[in-house]
């Protein structure tokens, strides 16, 4: 039976420390089980965020064993090798799939019901990953893919506009790195098309601006990455919404990385799309319209990720 008030994070570095961090001040959970391979960093951090619980509502928080987390809700992978400066997130496959070989079959050991949201970079190729090694069902298998992009992108149109980054409607898609691509044509600002918003606002050179804005959004964990060697707070924040409308069973639709069945006629292949996300995980990809330049950058982010599932399987 799992317990929808109860979360397990792996890996207590930057990403899942900080968001166990998030989530402890959530309210959505009552019991949160902290796992590393370093298990001094994982009883630290536990301790650490146990001493602001007079500040939150009571909940439970200790360096755990796998048994601890078989009737977790939620289970968060954020185990893994970051990127170094220079270091694209393609260039940790091998190192992180062979971290997966070790934590996946653990799960499966134990029991594990909940549902997996990965994060670990490249997050496409371990989602599908952590997929065919768990054999869990595939609505239980979610990366967190383009949430962090998109929030980004959100963010950055909401500065240019001069307006809250809440009414900005618009999807990063495809691979959680190099090869994503925004997907503007679809994009709008409370229902008003975003070029003619962005007229309203004075700014017509809409294929510059927006070339620049997609550019900052795709080169932003570089940026982070050269200034202060990792990223972290903002995943933190997309993985707590993940959580949010899981547990909630929201319904919201989110750009998370799910394996395809043929959508835009992309087979085989975990990368995000805006999906509905609920108390059973993902429960169906929403297919936004693309125009052709679109739907050509996304099959070629697709065939990207499945090179490089190819070289993972082989
Ligand atoms: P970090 O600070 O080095 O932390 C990694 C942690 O994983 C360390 O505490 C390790 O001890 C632990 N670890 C390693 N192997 C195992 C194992 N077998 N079992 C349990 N724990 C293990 O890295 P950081 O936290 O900065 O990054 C973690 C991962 O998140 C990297 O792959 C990043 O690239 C990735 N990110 C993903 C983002 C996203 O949007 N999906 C965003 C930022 C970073």
């Amino acid at each position: 039976m799992v317990n929808m008030r109860k979360i397990a994070v792996i890996g207590c570095g930057f990403v899942g420390s900080s968001c166990a961090f998030t989530l402890m001040q959530s309210n959505l959970f009552s019991e949160m089980v902290l796992i590393d391979v370093d298990k001094d960093r994982a009883e630290g951090e536990a301790m650490d965020m146990s001493h602001g619980l007079p500040f939150e509502t009571p909940m439970k928080i200790y360096a755990g064993e796998y048994e601890d987390i078989a009737d977790c809700a939620i289970v968060i992978i954020t185990a893994g090798a970051n990127q170094k400066p220079d270091e694209t997130r393609l260039d940790l496959v091998a190192k992180n799939v062979g971290i997966y070989k070790h934590i996946i079959p653990e799960l499966v050991r134990v029991g594990c019901e909940g549902i997996l949201l990965i994060v670990s970079n490249p997050v496409d190729i371990l989602t599908y990953t952590a997929l065919k090694l768990s054999g869990f069902p595939e609505n239980r298998v979610i990366g967190s893919g383009t949430v962090l992009d998109t929030a980004r992108l959100k963010y950055l149109l909401g500065e240019h506009l001069k307006i809250d980054n809440r009414g900005v409607h618009a999807f990063i898609i495809g691979e959680h790195g190099d090869s994503e691509l925004a997907a503007f044509s679809s994009a709008n600002v409370s229902g008003i098309n975003l070029n003619k918003f962005c007229e309203m606002r004075g700014y017509y050179n809409h294929e510059e601006s927006m070339q620049r804005i997609y550019e900052d959004v795709r080169d932003s964990a570089y940026k982070i990455i050269e200034k202060k060697h990792a990223t972290y707070y903002g995943v933190a924040m997309a993985v707590r919404r993940i959580c949010e409308s899981i547990v909630r069973n929201e319904h919201s639709i989110l750009p998370i990385s799910s394996l395809t069945h043929g959508e835009y006629g992309l087979e085989d292949v975990c990368l995000s799309l805006p999906a509905i996300v609920s108390a059973n995980g993902v429960e169906k990809i929403v297919p936004i319209s693309l125009n052709d330049d679109e739907l050509k950058k996304l099959k070629d982010s697709a065939a990207a990720l499945k090179k490089v599932l190819d070289d993972v399987l082989a």
